[in-house]
């Protein structure tokens, strides 16, 4: 990691919020990749789950990780939708959601927007959201990829169930399954019996390019 992105992760890391926002600005001032900038603020955010983890921090650190983490991203996206071109909705269709338990959004507003600005038509259903729902919008939205998104552990137990609800409704067959959040790895994938499963917002682009050929 070079020197400013390590400037970065730590201003975030240690909740100095101004500093936070002068150092990502100045780097997408400079032109650097805004995708990597918002991959530097995950890695800070891990940070501060490890240390909410060892007490070191609470609740209102972790509130303002996150919203430091939403207000670079708004500066960031744009810059990411230029460098796009914006290209035109012709892909396919990708239902998206947090599912039930679970109101971790940030990294699922990121996979919504870079699918998005890759051409997928996307449907972001919200959190917290229950298998039966994801069911229901599946028979409207008639989605080539389910996208389910998740941070705590027992976000796991939601995806399984999420997958099975979709199967035992006769869906499974026109579909594909991926998941995706913070902790979630091959495991948890084998656990749910999803299709695949992501470890960033760009690869879920690239599992969607693979399920849906142009
Ligand atoms: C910010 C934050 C919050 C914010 C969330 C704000 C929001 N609008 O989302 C607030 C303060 C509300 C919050 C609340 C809580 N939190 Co919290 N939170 C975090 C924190 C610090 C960052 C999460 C984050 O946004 N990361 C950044 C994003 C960009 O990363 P991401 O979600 O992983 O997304 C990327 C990829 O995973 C991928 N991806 C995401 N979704 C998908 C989907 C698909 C299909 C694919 C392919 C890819 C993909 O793409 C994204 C971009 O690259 C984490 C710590 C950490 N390690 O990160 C704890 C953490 C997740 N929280 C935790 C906890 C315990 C809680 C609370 C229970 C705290 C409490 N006592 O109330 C509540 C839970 C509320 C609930 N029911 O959900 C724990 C979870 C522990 C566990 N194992 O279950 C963590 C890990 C902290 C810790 N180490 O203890 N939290």
């Amino acid at each position: 990691m070079i020197k400013n992105e390590r400037e970065l992760v730590e201003a975030i890391a240690e909740m100095r919020e101004e500093e936070a926002y002068a150092i990502a600005k100045a780097m997408l001032d400079r032109g650097e990749d805004p995708v990597r900038v918002l991959e530097l603020c995950r890695e800070a955010m891990d940070i501060v789950g490890k240390r909410f983890e060892t007490l070191e921090y609470f609740l209102p650190e972790l509130m303002l990780a996150g919203e430091m983490l939403e207000n670079i991203g708004a500066i960031a996206k744009p810059l990411i939708l230029e460098k796009s071109g914006g290209a035109p909705k012709k892909l396919g269709r990708v239902l998206v959601g947090t599912v039930h338990g679970d109101l971790h959004d940030i990294g699922k507003n990121i996979v919504t927007f870079m699918l998005d600005i890759n051409g997928f038509e996307v449907r972001d259903i919200g959190i917290d959201v229950p298998a039966a729902r994801f069911v229901e919008e599946i028979r409207a939205f008639k989605p080539s990829v389910v996208g389910l998104s998740g941070f705590l552990t027992l976000a796991f137990e939601s995806m399984k169930e999420t997958v099975q609800a979709i199967e035992a409704a006769g869906l499974r067959g026109e579909l594909k399954i991926m998941i995706g959040g913070g902790q979630v790895d091959e495991a948890v994938r084998t656990y749910t019996d999803a299709d695949a499963y992501g470890s960033s917002a760009v690869a879920a682009v690239t599992l969607c390019r693979e399920w849906i050929p142009a």
